[in-house]
């Protein structure tokens, strides 16, 4: 492959994670570029040019720019893949991977960035309860897409199941699992683990990082007060 792959990256980012993720499954070489976004690189040129949404993941290939970690897991696997079991050609398996996709920005991934902003935005302890609550409200709604299929969307690991795994793990710091109301969402991690050999080297350092992070950011905000 004479393409180069860039990715504009963060290492505590768990969309780029899923990116690097399903890269690695590919086979692909990626170039990191690290921005500094709490030097604020990301909302300055060269890369508010690159992507005017200034977020990462940011792929570049070959000159062709896509931003959104789920249009880019997208577009690798069909670009890339030696065939379509990540993300299926089928019209109602790709709809059904695109309704999973969806449900992880949308609702999994929103309710992250709402309780992380809150402690990047000045929080003094962990996210209050009617924070916490509407992510319990989304574990159910994953459990029971998970009750009748091992996987989001049927007997195989799609890209939806690896952008869904990766949001709920650093979630769990905020909403843990429960043993009795969340049975099908442990089964269903253990198995993406057991299915991608590397997904926990590639998850669970970083997330145990990221989490100590939010709580020296919690100990300085308590100090500003
Ligand atoms: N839905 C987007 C979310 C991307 C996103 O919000 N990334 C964060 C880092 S985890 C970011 O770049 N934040 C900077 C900003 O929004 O300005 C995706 O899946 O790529």
């Amino acid at each position: 492959m004479s393409n180069k792959l860039v990715l504009y990256n963060l290492d505590i980012s768990p969309p780029v994670r899923s990116v690097k993720i399903i890269a690695k499954l590919l086979g692909l070489e990626l170039e990191i570029r690290d921005i500094d976004m709490l030097g604020s690189e990301h909302l300055k040129e060269p890369f508010i040019k690159i992507n005017p949404e200034h977020t990462v993941p940011t792929l570049v290939d070959n000159g062709f720019v896509i931003w959104e970690s789920h249009a880019i897991c997208a577009y690798l696997v069909d670009k890339y893949a030696k065939d379509d079991s990540l993300y299926p050609k089928d019209l109602q398996l790709r709809a059904r991977c695109n309704q999973r996709l969806f449900f992880d920005g949308s609702s999994l991934y929103m309710r992250l960035r709402d309780c992380s902003y809150y402690i990047y935005l000045g929080g003094k302890e962990l996210p209050p309860q009617d924070k916490i609550d509407p992510i319990y409200a989304v574990y159910e709604i994953l459990d029971a897409f998970l009750a009748s299929d091992p996987f989001l969307v049927g007997e195989n690991l799609t890209i939806a199941d690896i952008c869904a795994a990766v949001t709920v793990l650093p979630l769990e710091i905020y909403a843990p699992l429960k043993a009795d109301k969340h049975r099908n969402i442990s089964a269903w991690l253990n198995r993406v683990r057991q299915t991608i050999p590397f997904f926990d080297e590639m998850n669970v350092e970083i997330v145990k990082r990221y989490r100590e992070w939010l709580m020296g950011i919690i100990e300085k905000n308590k100090q500003n007060a």
